[in-house]
């Protein structure tokens, strides 16, 4: 576990499953139909149970028909998880670099933060979005994920804790390399 101060709030880089979290909000990595699917956002559905999925739906229904787009965030409880809430959000598919793949990964973090203050949550806990399934380079990707929540922070220090929990070891040290870098 690594921990960075950022103005009066922390940033803590850790090696984990993000469902067993008991922060006030997990981020899923989720996919526009928020219907679920594999890796996080799969394991997230499945400890958290129907609940989210039902609220998924509504709102696809009053508020996304046509899906939810890249870099944005909307927020369920947290069902049968330890964490009050899910914020869901969707990054990008990495085409290469040259799609703003960047521009909206950075969209996903900063919006799940301010979905976040607007809800009181003052833990919160992410994924590293994108790098799985979604095929984002882990490198590029911890430095973008890591600069959204730095500048997010420096702006507005209501969020007390930013946790970011890798789920492989070679991720979680890129990581903690990357932040030794930009956090310090
Ligand atoms: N806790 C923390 N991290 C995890 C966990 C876990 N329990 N499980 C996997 N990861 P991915 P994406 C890590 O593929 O690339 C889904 O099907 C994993 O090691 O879950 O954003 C959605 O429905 C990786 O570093 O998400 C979308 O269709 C990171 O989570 C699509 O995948 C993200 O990997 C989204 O792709």
């Amino acid at each position: 576990m690594e921990e960075f101060q950022i103005k009066n709030s922390k940033i803590i880089i850790l090696k984990g499953d993000i469902t067993e979290m008991n922060t006030d909000a997990i981020v899923n990595s989720a996919n526009p139909s928020l219907m679920g699917g594999g890796g996080v956002d799969g394991a997230i559905h499945r400890k958290g149970g129907p609940k989210i999925l039902e609220e998924c739906r509504k709102i696809r229904e009053k508020e996304y028909p046509n899906g939810l787009p890249i870099g944005h965030a909307v927020i369920t409880t947290g069902g049968n998880l330890k964490a009050k809430y899910v914020i869901h959000t969707v990054g990008p598919i990495w085409r290469g670099g040259k799609y703003e793949e960047a521009k909206l990964l950075y969209q996903a973090y900063y919006n799940s933060l301010k979905i976040a203050v607007s809800k009181g949550i003052k833990t919160i806990a992410f994924p590293s979005i994108s790098t799985g399934a979604y095929g984002y380079p882990i490198e590029e990707a911890s430095i973008i994920a890591l600069k959204a929540i730095k500048e997010f922070l420096e702006k507005e220090d209501f969020i007390e804790k930013v946790f970011i929990v890798l789920y492989k070891d070679r991720d979680y040290e890129v990581y903690k390399e990357v932040a030794e870098k930009i956090l310090k």
